[in-house]
């Protein structure tokens, strides 16, 4: 099924490519319509967001994205048509940001743990235990100058950052041993997503890590090739995890954000007034995720027990050792984030919890 979806698209990319002579076609039009106004409808025209996130058609991502779609449809009067891929449909994380890069793909919806490998100053928001709760994080990344400063270095990578949507504190899981303390992490083979402070973080704590794509997990988790990984509990209960997992820990390790990702081609060949209604739904879409993210992180943890994990709970003692831990890698990342960067975000965080 995969691959003839995968063959199917691939044709449709390389007839698109050779009709629309380079691949989104429309290049450059001057805008219609009256300033301030959507472009007017015409199907024949209409230019396509082709949208790919590697959850599933469950996840409030998926949710967001339908969302999104809907607004963009409704306000550019059609002239923008946004189809929605999910499960891997369109390939992991980093294959779609180079698909965004090169224009073969126009949106996607990473963490922002991979978005790293092409900004590094994204790894700021890897470092363990950074924000104490989720409205501090929307503050920081919904209003501070440093998050946007950040997404502001993406069209360099040929990427716009539409905005922050939520991935959320991420859990542990793993089939060995419920996991309370630091201690309980030694030897524990863990997936981690492809960043290099994740790797350091559970090494520290005495953990075998091994990078992966989110899409290569399930079967992982299932043959025994790893004994766990960790995502928020919306992801674990979502794409079934509690089938091939046995213990769940309340680490809360890291909160994950999401970047919601345009290809900067696709950005390019838009109007002002199409450029700003993307951005408004981004917001707005963006919003609902977070709610619904919200809403599916605290009902489905009862689920998993129903499921018959066994779900520890880690205190705030516990969790403090974890921290202490894992501070000792953050030194030799300085420098690749940027001291500057990591202190602003500091900053940031400290005036959000005031
Ligand atoms: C899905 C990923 C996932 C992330 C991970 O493509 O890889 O563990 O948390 O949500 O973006």
């Amino acid at each position: 099924m995969k691959k003839i979806v995968t063959s199917f698209l691939l044709i449709s990319m390389i007839s698109m490519t050779l009709i629309g002579c380079g691949g989104g076609g429309q290049t450059a039009e001057p805008p219609a319509g009256q300033p301030g106004e959507a472009a007017p409808a015409d199907p024949g025209k209409s230019r396509i967001i082709r949208a790919g996130i590697g959850l599933n058609d469950q996840h409030p991502q998926y949710k967001g994205l339908l969302k999104f779609k809907e607004i963009v449809e409704k306000e550019t009067n059609g002239a923008i048509t946004v189809e929605t891929y999910h499960s891997g449909q369109l390939g992991d994380d980093r294959t779609m940001m180079e698909a965004l890069q090169l224009g073969t793909q126009e949106m996607t919806c990473p963490s922002t743990a991979p978005i790293a490998n092409f900004v590094p100053e994204f790894s700021v928001y890897d470092i363990p235990f950074l924000f104490p709760n989720e409205e501090v994080a929307d503050k920081v990344l919904l209003e501070s100058e440093i998050a946007q400063q950040l997404l502001d270095k993406l069209p360099a990578q040929g990427m716009i950052g539409l905005t922050y949507w939520e991935n959320g504190f991420r859990n542990l899981t793993n089939n060995k041993r419920a996991v309370a303390t630091a201690a309980d992490f030694k030897d524990l083979k863990i997936r981690t997503m492809e960043n290099q402070l994740h790797l350091a973080a559970f090494k520290a704590l005495g953990a075998n890590p091994t990078p992966m794509a989110f899409s290569e997990l399930f079967t992982a988790m299932q043959q025994g090739t790893v004994d766990g990984q960790e995502n928020p509990t919306a992801t674990i209960y979502l794409q079934k995890f509690q089938e091939v997992q046995k213990h769940m820990s309340t680490t809360q390790h890291i909160y994950s954000p999401f970047v919601l990702l345009l290809s900067k081609k696709f950005w390019d060949e838009s109007t002002p007034e199409q450029q700003e209604i993307m951005k408004r739904a981004a917001l707005e879409a963006g919003e609902e995720e977070r709610r619904l993210n919200r809403e599916a992180n605290s009902k489905y943890l009862d689920e998993l027990r129903n499921a018959g994990m066994t779900v520890t709970e880690v205190t705030e003692e516990n969790r403090a050792e974890m921290k202490a831990i894992t501070d000792t890698v953050l030194d030799q990342f300085a420098d690749k984030i940027g001291r500057d960067t990591i202190d602003k975000v500091r900053a940031a965080i400290d005036e959000a919890s005031k």
